[in-house]
């Protein structure tokens, strides 16, 4: 019955097409309260390269042209749904942030299951505009599966209290600064990222009020960045920062770099990180060493990202897929694929979808958020994270001689880690 009420609801909210809609929420969420339903007043909005901005983007046959005039309507637990095809726009933000259980999404739609438009990248080419998502004191909001390019300053800036925003998902590359800039705003995740060839850091925490506590790096590759690949910063504190399963080659900085005031609840682990490690925090992880075997960062035309970015190739060569040497990167995490929720995505040529442990750094398909598809949250699955980081440690702190007893142990913990710890 309550389902019967807010589905009327909802298309009372849908009809009401061309109102200033921010007000008739209030109203509708007053009786929403009253018969205790759900409410579900989410809008979803299209874009499409074939849009028209003076159309209502409420489907895909009347998608908008321009993500900004998706982004000037969405708020909490709306969705902005863009096919393939290239935008050129910069800095965008939505205009409401999200909440607990209702965040804001920005979602390419690259295989065009949701616009009908045929498969393709969904690019954001920000040439002229200093960012390319700028999400500024919005917190909750999800940008999700976009390759951003060419921006003048940052690739993805999350600021200002923009906690519990999340990247996930996106090529990140050619953009003048950094790929991902994570600033004052706690609780940030970066996951299944691949950030490459940016002028500047890869993925940047930190910020000059409150910091970027509780950041979370998870599963991306950062290559070929004009500083460090990762780095939490040390003007003002970015505490309980966690770095894990990326991978990490080819930066011209520290691979992974934490300041001093950022060191209280560091936690890396799980990453193969060619690239080192700042001198101002000990380097506490137990990585894996070699060559990352990627495929072809730079493709056959030599070009690393830019306009030679179409052949560029960061999969992992491995046996399955034919290639003749592994990536210690296959296979590499003590939780399994289906634990990160990356069965759906492929580091291997073949496309085949990741099995068993799950393998480190960028998933090329991957569709999920790590926020969305987890029942206890994503705080527990880091929380999670954590501990299993921390007990490997522990473990791998006690050197080659415990590895007779603790063996198990130390796979158990640590994966395919435990063999390179014991040698
Ligand atoms: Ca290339
Ligand atoms: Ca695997």
């Amino acid at each position: 019955m309550g389902k019967l009420t807010h589905t009327v609801m909802y298309q009372a909210v849908a009809t009401g097409a061309g109102r200033p809609r921010p007000a008739g929420r209030i109203g509708v969420l007053a009786v929403a309260l009253c018969v205790s339903a759900a409410p579900s007043w989410a809008a979803t909005f299209y874009v499409r390269a074939g849009g028209n901005d003076a159309q209502n983007g409420r489907s895909p046959a009347t998608a908008f042209a321009s993500i900004r005039r998706a982004a000037s309507l969405a708020g909490g637990g709306d969705t902005v749904v863009v096919g393939p095809g290239r935008y050129t726009e910069g800095s965008l933000t939505p205009v409401g942030n999200g909440r607990p259980g209702e965040v804001m999404r920005f979602v390419a739609d690259r295989d065009g299951s949701r616009t009908g438009d045929a498969a393709g990248d969904v690019t954001v080419d920000a040439s002229g505009f200093e960012f390319g998502f700028r999400i500024s004191s919005r917190p909750w909001v999800i940008v999700n599966g976009f390759t951003v390019m060419n921006a003048m300053e940052e690739g993805v800036a999350v600021k200002s209290g923009s906690h519990h925003s999340v990247v996930a998902n996106c090529i990140i590359l050619s953009n003048v600064g950094r790929g991902v800039w994570v600033r004052d705003s706690p609780s940030v995740i970066v996951f299944n990222n691949l950030i490459y060839a940016n002028g500047g850091t890869g993925i940047d925490f930190g910020g000059e009020g409150d910091g970027s506590s509780g950041g979370v790096a998870l599963g991306n590759t950062v290559y070929g960045n004009g500083l460090d690949g990762i780095r939490a910063e040390g003007l003002v504190a970015s505490r309980r920062v966690t770095v894990a399963q990326n991978v990490i080659a080819q930066n011209l900085g520290r691979g992974i770099n934490v300041k001093e005031l950022s060191v209280p609840g560091f936690v890396g682990q799980w990453n193969l990180n060619i690239d080192g490690y700042g001198s101002e925090a000990n380097k506490s992880a137990f990585d894996f060493t070699g060559s990352p075997l990627l495929v072809d960062p730079t493709g056959p035309d030599q070009v690393l990202g830019g306009f030679g970015r179409s052949d560029d190739d960061f999969h992992l060569r491995q046996i399955l897929a034919g290639q003749t040497e592994q990536s210690s990167a296959v296979d590499g995490s003590p939780f399994s694929a289906r634990w990160l929720a990356l069965t759906h995505s492929s580091t291997e040529t073949d496309g085949a979808p990741d099995t068993a442990q799950a393998d480190l750094g960028f998933h090329y398909g991957n569709e999920t958020d790590l926020v969305s598809p987890f029942k206890k949250g994503v705080a527990h699955k880091v929380a999670q994270l954590r501990q299993r980081a921390l007990s490997c440690q522990k473990l791998g702190s006690r050197g080659t001689s415990r590895c007779v007893n603790s063996l198990a142990r130390l796979r158990h913990q640590c994966g395919s880690l435990a063999e390179k710890l014991c040698g």
